[in-house]
Order: C-alpha cells, then structure tokens, then sequence
C-alpha cells in the first residue's frame, strides 16, 4: 500500500502527554493548596493530613467566649478527630513488624505515614502527585528523625515504579476518587505480597439509591475529582485479588467533625453543609474496607 504524502507528516497535531490534563489539574490544585484548616491543624504537632475526622466531638469548645482561645480550642478538637481517623486506619494494617514495608498510596502532606511508622515501627512509601507535597513530607520527616524509614515520592500511585511483592500492607486514605479504581487495585495487588493487607477509607456515592446527587457533584466540582460508586469499589477490589475481610459505614462517625468544622470561622472552606447534607440524604458514604490480597 502507499502512503499519501500528506499523511507521512513527521510533527504530530496532538502530542502524546506522560501525564494527563487531568493529573496536571490535580497536581496544580496540591501544589497550591494552604487551607488553614490543614496547616493550622498540622502545625499542632507536625502531624499534617489531608483527611476528614471521626467519632464525636467536644462541642463544649463552642462554650468558650474569648474568641481567640475559641479559635485555639476548636482547631485541636477538629485536629483530635482527624488524628482519630488516622489512627484507625493505622490499626487495621497491622499486625506489622518493623522489617515490614508499607505503601502510602496519594499521601498528602505525609501525616499517614507517619501515624503507621510511629505505631508499627515499619518502613513506609508515599506517593503523591504533587511535588510540593512530597517535598514538604520528606522535610517533616527529616525533622523527625525518622527519614532513613518514612519516604515520600513525587509518582504516580498508578504506575509507582516501586518493587514487586515487597509491600505488607498498603492503603488509600481519601485519595481514591482521583484514579480509575481498575488501574489502582492493579498496583495495589502488584505490590502487596500474597497475604497482605488493603485499607481504604473514602466517600463513595451510593448507587442503590441511584445515580450521583448534586452534592456529590459539587465536592467533585470543589476538590477536581470524581467520586465513585460505592459497587464500583468491590467488583474492582474482586478483579485484582483484593478480598474484602471488613466493611465499616463510617458516615455517622463523620458527621460531628462536619459539625464542628461548620462553626469555625477561621478554618471553613465552604464545603462544610454540602457534606453534611450529602450524608444526611443518604446519598453519599463516608466508607472503609480493609481486604486482603489473595
Ligand atoms: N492520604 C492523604 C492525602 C489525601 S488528599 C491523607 O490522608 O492525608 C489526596 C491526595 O491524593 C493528594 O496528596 C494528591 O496529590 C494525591 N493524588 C491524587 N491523584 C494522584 C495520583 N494519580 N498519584 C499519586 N497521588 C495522587
Ligand atoms: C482532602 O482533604 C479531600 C479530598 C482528598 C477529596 C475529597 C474527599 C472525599 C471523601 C470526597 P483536605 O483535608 O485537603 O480537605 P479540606 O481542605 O477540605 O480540609
Ligand atoms: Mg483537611
């Protein structure tokens, strides 16, 4: 067959990217984030997470009339629930040994990590897309001392490069509603030894009732990422090895931190009534699953 002169051009329209729009979206969005209601929290006790918080609250702190010390008070209640929320995630990969290695997969500003080392003494990776955010978790953990086990990469968590088979335990903590969920229990499952342990906490939309609400559009639309089904997870999890051994509804747990927050006016970010009204329809879960990869 011969080719027509025109179609043997040597610059192509459109280049082939290494990394999305999309990615470069959210990489953009982490690299410029500064919500007080993450830094503030974090500088607490160098403990910096990019999750929400759970059980309940002290509303007492809401009692209190010097408005500084109201704001001071409020800032280490929200940071108290975030930091349980961390630890039961943290909880559920173990038993660990220190030899073991764990993945972080989007790890934020580190905080996760961190909670899994210092209560398992293991060795941990963390991938997140956005440079800034590995950079500032690696610093963290130089500051800590502990930076010969807690390492953070600027990857990928789809494609993470790191070693087949080598990982005990591994997770997703709200990160799981910027990938497709096929492509990222792939790598899970790659790198978790046979045996090995998957814990995700995320907000999922539940699709017994139907399509997604509006709300669930609008925290897409506020954070740049695209919740899923909450089906969507366990017939992914199924097609790569990834057994569900525990499934826990965490959405009632969720709601005082939300309750909280909403009264903070030094760290709202105008989020707040969208996520209580998405639990309280129904139409969106606050959803952990720790499974095992067979
Ligand atoms: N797990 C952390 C951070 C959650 S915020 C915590 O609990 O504190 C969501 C994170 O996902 C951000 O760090 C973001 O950079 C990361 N992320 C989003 N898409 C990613 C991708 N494709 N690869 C790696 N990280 C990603
Ligand atoms: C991160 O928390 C939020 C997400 C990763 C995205 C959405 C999560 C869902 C469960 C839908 P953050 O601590 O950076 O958010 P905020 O700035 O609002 O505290
Ligand atoms: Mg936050």
């Amino acid at each position: 067959m011969t080719i027509a002169p025109e179609a043997r051009a040597t610059t192509p329209a459109v280049s082939v990217p290494t990394q999305s729009t999309y990615q470069n979206r959210v990489a953009d969005y982490w690299n410029a984030e500064e919500n007080p209601v993450n830094l503030e929290l974090g500088k607490l006790d160098d403990l910096y997470h990019h999750h929400y918080g759970i059980g309940q609250a002290d509303r007492s702190v809401l009692d209190e009339s010097d408005p500084a010390v109201r704001g001071e008070r409020l800032t280490a209640e929200l940071h108290r629930l975030e930091h349980a929320q961390a630890e039961l995630l943290a909880e559920r990969l173990g038993p660990l040994t220190p030899d073991d290695r764990v993945f972080d997969a989007g790890c934020g500003r580190g905080g996760g990590s961190v909670v899994a080392h210092l209560r398992h003494g293991c060795h941990t990776d963390g991938v997140t897309i956005s440079q800034k955010q590995a950079d500032f978790a690696n610093a963290q953990a130089r500051k800590r001392g502990i930076d010969g086990k807690v390492r953070y990469h600027h990857r990928n968590m789809l494609d993470t490069g790191l070693p087949t088979g080598a990982y005990a335990a591994s997770w997703n903590n709200e990160s799981t509603m910027y990938v497709e969920l096929d492509l990222l229990f792939a790598e899970h499952s790659r790198l978790l030894r046979r045996g090995g342990r998957y814990v995700v906490i995320t907000g999922c939309y539940n699709d017994a009732y139907g399509r997604a609400s509006r709300e669930v559009s609008l925290i897409n639309a506020h954070y740049i990422c695209d919740i899923h089904p909450r089906s969507e997870y366990f017939r992914a999890m199924a097609r790569n090895r990834l057994v569900p051994v525990h499934v826990e509804d965490l959405t009632e747990a969720a709601v005082p931190y939300w309750d909280l927050r909403r009264e903070a006016d030094h760290l709202v970010t105008g989020i707040e009534d969208t996520f209580l009204s998405a639990y309280r329809n129904g139409s969106f879960q606050y959803l952990m699953i720790v499974a095992d990869r067979v």
